[in-house]
């Protein structure tokens, strides 16, 4: 085919289309009724569905699966436009009718386009506004890494495609994502605007495209304005055509909306009010019946196959690309326009309206072809040839080894951030399969999360190299920032969002571009909370990454009350698909980090492993939370069990005796107090035991499986926490006690129902040293032994301090 027949399909082409688009259509909306009438017979409720939003789309995802898309490209669906992906896969063979029956309900078609809970090959999962569309842009940048660093050149370079929603665009992390781009030289990105002037709640503000253009083209991309279908193009050839024309430029976007709603009369009537004594253009309104001239006014390029494929199809370049492609939210069914129609569904004399104005027999509701005027044998075969499903899609990548030990040398004082630094170091300077795949990203915090020695070996990553001046012109500096192809650092502006997009982006190389990667993302730990959002979406669709976040919690101190972060651990607790470690020791970080490197990797379908009940075989990415407070390493040689209870979570540092009354349970940074507390209690109180809990999130993710384990009959099912405290007699104490929220351990007296006191940190904001700030907010030494010492009867402990 040459260049224009691929732009210009014929005219069989063109009806075959339209049908498809019309099929679509009712699929969508009969999904949606059938979910409802199903749903509300059954409990009175009815589930929405966005059959105005999904409408919009119609037209441009037709022109898009049925042609404009090879297997290679990738595609995030506007969240309300699923019942439309769903009909669109449905055609395909590739989604079930009782998916669609299911629609929105128990292992059913999702609401949202899911790539991990749909089964009908979504690319990317949406349903937060924006970050859908932010993904798109970093997946475009990690096929470019991919590529330059010699990988996956056996692959046809794809686009990355997002379909969004003019509201959508309000979202910053969109704006973030875009400068990001630009910085990075942006590819094979298209963004396909679907600009309906609805959003949610309204109609949105007169001239929004005029911004969008000038901010896309500032920030280097193309951008295609497809605002008039063919049948407008025309009319605006005919006598009266201009003043047609400007007439609907310069009617405001609520107008525009309600005459859609209201139809062909009421379209004459105002047509006529306002331009009808002006010669040419009344003949022009008068030739048409109302059906048409409704028609001929809502015929917007969004809408008008024959544009969508011609732009579509003449692009012959790989620069960004943004269209904004005007649409009618609700095009084709009856509340088209009306402002309300965002949750607006059909009333069953609608459904049965629509049901015969697409000749679909009661019955035949889900039979594909049911109603189209082109025997169902050619569009069968239209359907076989369509080349978006003529390749592989999905791709796997072979796991990488990852050694048991990573080899580091220890400082007898030492922080885990200066210990990660020099773990990373290590791998940087080995020659390895695994050191290759790694690649470390940073938003301007690559030096001070202790990632520039890694760099300094491996380079910056940029398409074009880029040599580092200061370097060139030998004025010293610790550290060398030469960009090249073969760099394996990615570094990124101080936008939270973007990291965790990006780190979303690498983590699902393998299967996007066949090639695994091992990314390794670092920033300050309270900015987690910045980027939460996409840090959740990155696990919703099981990215896989490792996250480093350092300093973190009151022991930044010197760095100021404002980044103080309490509420991280629990976090790392709470988040589906995120094991979160927080090691106080280097030899421990440096057997978590081995660990990490494999568990990246896993995925393994299985239930809990029977040894601790975690979900071990399944994998999951990891976030290390450390800290910039050097304290005294001990001493010690990394055996296997010692290294397997650090993976678990947790290892008896000091194993309490038969008559303990108490345990000092602590995480993190907060070790030395744990451990002069024990000191102090020794002589107060028989056998004390001090537990060092290394991952909080593993533990209580563990002792949650064995009590489902159990309660579903498995009776010898026993987590790790639970063995390590099966010993502890019940009148014992437990002192908890980490830099960050108290209830992080609090539940471990739910474990065999030991009295706790969970200390941490509950306030932030104080600025000071850290023996000032732990003293402040309660978790020196002396607050363990107080909190002992209330918890435990016995003799008053004597070196506890009066507390200030
Ligand atoms: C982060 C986030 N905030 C709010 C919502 C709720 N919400 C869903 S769709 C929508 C408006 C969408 O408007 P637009 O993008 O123009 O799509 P349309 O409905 O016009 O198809 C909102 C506010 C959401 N899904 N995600
Ligand atoms: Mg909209």
């Amino acid at each position: 085919m040459t260049k224009s027949e691929q732009a210009n399909p014929n005219t069989d082409e063109l009806r075959i289309l339209g049908e498809l688009e019309k099929k679509i259509l009712w699929l969508a909306s009969w999904t949606i009724h059938n979910a409802n009438h199903l749903r509300e017979s059954a409990d009175g409720l009815k589930v929405g569905g966005h059959q105005a939003s999904s409408a919009s789309l119609a037209t441009i995802m037709t022109a898009l699966y049925f042609r404009a898309l090879r297997p290679q490209d990738r595609v995030a669906v506007k969240p309300h436009a699923s019942p439309i992906y769903h009909a669109i896969q449905y055609l395909f063979g590739r989604q079930s009718r009782q998916k669609l029956e299911d629609f929105r309900g128990y292992k059913g078609a999702q609401s949202y386009p899911s790539r991990t809970k749909d089964t009908d090959d979504v690319d990317f999962s949406t349903g937060s506004v924006g970050l859908g569309v932010a993904q798109t842009l970093f997946s475009s940048l990690v096929q470019d890494y991919v590529r330059a660093h010699g990988w996956g050149l056996d692959q046809p370079e794809g686009r990355m495609i997002a379909l969004v929603g003019d509201a959508e665009l309000d979202e910053g992390n969109i704006f973030e994502a875009i400068l990001e781009g630009w910085k990075q030289g942006l590819r094979n990105c298209w963004w396909i605007i679907d600009y309906n002037r609805q959003s949610l709640d309204a109609v949105i503000r007169e001239g929004l495209w005029a911004r969008y253009e000038a901010l896309f083209q500032a920030f280097g991309w193309d951008v295609v304005i497809l605002k008039y279908g063919s049948l407008l193009n025309e009319a605006f050839r005919e006598p009266g055509g201009d003043r047609l024309r400007q007439w609907i430029d310069n009617c405001p976007n609520q107008l525009y909306s309600a005459l859609v709603f209201q139809g062909g009369a009421a379209w004459r009537r105002r047509l006529l009010d306002e331009i009808g004594d002006q010669g040419s253009v009344t003949r022009l309104i008068e030739a048409r019946s109302d059906d048409e001239l409704a028609r001929l006014m809502t015929n917007l390029a969004g809408h008008d196959l024959p544009s969508l494929l011609e732009a579509f199809g003449k692009v012959d370049h790989e620069r960004p690309i943004c269209f904004i492609c005007y649409t009618i939210k609700g095009f084709g069914l009856p509340f088209a326009g009306h402002k309300d129609n965002h949750a607006g569904l059909m009333t069953p004399a609608q459904v049965e309206s629509l049901r015969r104005a697409m000749n679909v027999r009661p019955g035949h509701e889900w039979d594909k072809f049911e109603g189209l005027s082109i025997a169902p044998a050619v569009l069968q075969t239209f359907l076989d040839q369509v080349p978006f499903v003529a390749g592989q899609r999905r791709h796997r990548a072979a796991r990488l080894p990852a050694p048991a030990q990573l080899p580091v040398t220890i400082q007898p004082v030492m922080s885990t951030q200066a210990g990660f630094g020099a773990l990373l170091n290590e791998l940087g300077r080995e020659q390895s399969e695994l050191a290759d795949r790694v690649v470390t990203t940073s938003p301007d915090v690559t030096v001070s999360t202790n990632l520039g020695p890694w760099v300094n070996r491996r380079g910056l990553f940029a398409r074009e190299k880029l040599a580092d001046t200061f370097k060139s012109e030998r004025i010293p500096s610790t550290f060398n920032w030469d960009f090249s192809p073969k760099g394996q650092h990615i570094e990124l502006g101080i936008a939270e969002m973007n990291l965790f997009t990006l780190l979303s982006a690498l983590g699902l190389s393998h299967a996007i571009n066949g090639e695994r990667l091992i990314p390794i993302g670092t920033l300050y730990d309270p900015f987690i909370q910045r980027g939460l959002d996409a840090l959740n979406y990155a696990c919703y669709q099981e990215a896989r990454f490792i996250l480093v976040a350092t300093p973190s919690g009151l022991s930044l101190a010197p760095e100021g009350g404002a980044h103080q972060s309490i509420a991280t651990p629990l976090i790392g607790l709470a988040q589906d698909g995120l094991a979160a470690f927080e090691p106080a020791f280097v030899d421990e970080l440096a057997a978590i980090l081995a660990f990490a490197f494999d568990y990246v990797q896993r995925a393994g379908e299985s239930e809990s492993s029977e040894r601790n009940w975690l979900r071990d075989e399944t994998g999951g990415s990891v976030y290390l939370r450390l800290s910039t407070r050097p304290i005294e390493q001990i001493k010690r040689e990394m055996t296997p069990e010692l290294r397997q209870s650090i993976v678990d979570g947790a290892y008896w540092l000091r194993k309490p005796g038969p008559n303990c009354q108490v345990v000092v349970a602590y995480t993190g940074a907060v070790a030395p107090e744990a451990i002069q507390a024990v000191g102090l209690m020794a002589e107060d109180r028989r056998d004390v035991g001090l537990l060092a809990v290394t991952s909080a999130d593993r533990l209580n993710a563990g002792w949650t499986a064995a009590q489902r384990a159990r309660e579903r009959g498995l009776v010898h099912a026993r987590s790790h926490i639970e063995k390590l405290l099966a010993e502890v007699p019940s009148h014992c104490g437990i002192v908890s006690v980490l830099d960050g929220h108290p209830a992080t351990l609090a539940w471990l007296g739910a474990v065999h129902g030991h009295r706790v006191r969970p200390l941490g940190v509950e306030h932030f904001g104080q600025t000071g040293s850290i023996p000032d700030l732990y003293r402040h907010y309660g978790i020196d030494a002396n607050a363990v032994v107080a909190a002992a010492a209330t918890l435990t009867p016995g003799r008053p402990i004597r070196h506890l301090k009066a507390l200030p």
